[in-house]
């Protein structure tokens, strides 16, 4: 079932290289509504809990060290059918594999450091949502 909201983060190295407003500035242009935006840093722990459900792959420690570099910015958006027309702005998780015109295409620079995050399904971009917003 579609629903109106997803959850993103605009992750350490993309906040580091000032494109906070380039990204923002696309996801506005695809018709999507800011609801909630926070930028704030992440202790490892907290990275640690945001991803435990990819704790047993071989990237998880990598991920949460990178994750609590920097600061991110965090956001709740809003539009018809949410979580998938994001999943599709974003592109794939490898940029390699990323479409023209998405997110990641433009300003990921590897499979880790890959510019943002796009919850997965409704009940994650509650949960995630909730997470910062909560
Ligand atoms: P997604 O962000 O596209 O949903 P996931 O598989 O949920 O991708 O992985 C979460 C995050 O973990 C990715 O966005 C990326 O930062 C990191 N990641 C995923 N796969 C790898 C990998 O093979 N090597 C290093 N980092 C990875
Ligand atoms: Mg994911």
């Amino acid at each position: 079932m579609a629903t109106n909201r997803t959850f993103t983060m605009i992750k350490p190295d993309a906040v580091q290289d000032n494109h906070i407003g380039g990204i923002l500035g696309m996801i506005e242009a695809a018709g999507f509504r800011i609801v909630e935006l926070q930028k704030v840093q992440l202790t490892p722990e907290r990275a640690g809990q945001f991803y435990e459900v990819h704790k047993e792959r071989p990237f998880y420690q990598d991920l949460v060290k990178y994750m609590s570099s920097g600061p991110i910015v965090a956001a709740i958006l809003e539009k018809d059918n949410a979580v998938a027309d994001f999943r599709t702005l974003i592109g794939a998780t490898n940029p390699a594999n990323a479409e023209e015109g998405t997110i990641r295409k433009k300003y990921a620079k590897s499979i880790e450091a890959n510019a943002v995050h796009g919850s997965d399904s409704d009940e994650n971009a509650q949960i995630e949502g909730e997470f910062y917003f909560g």
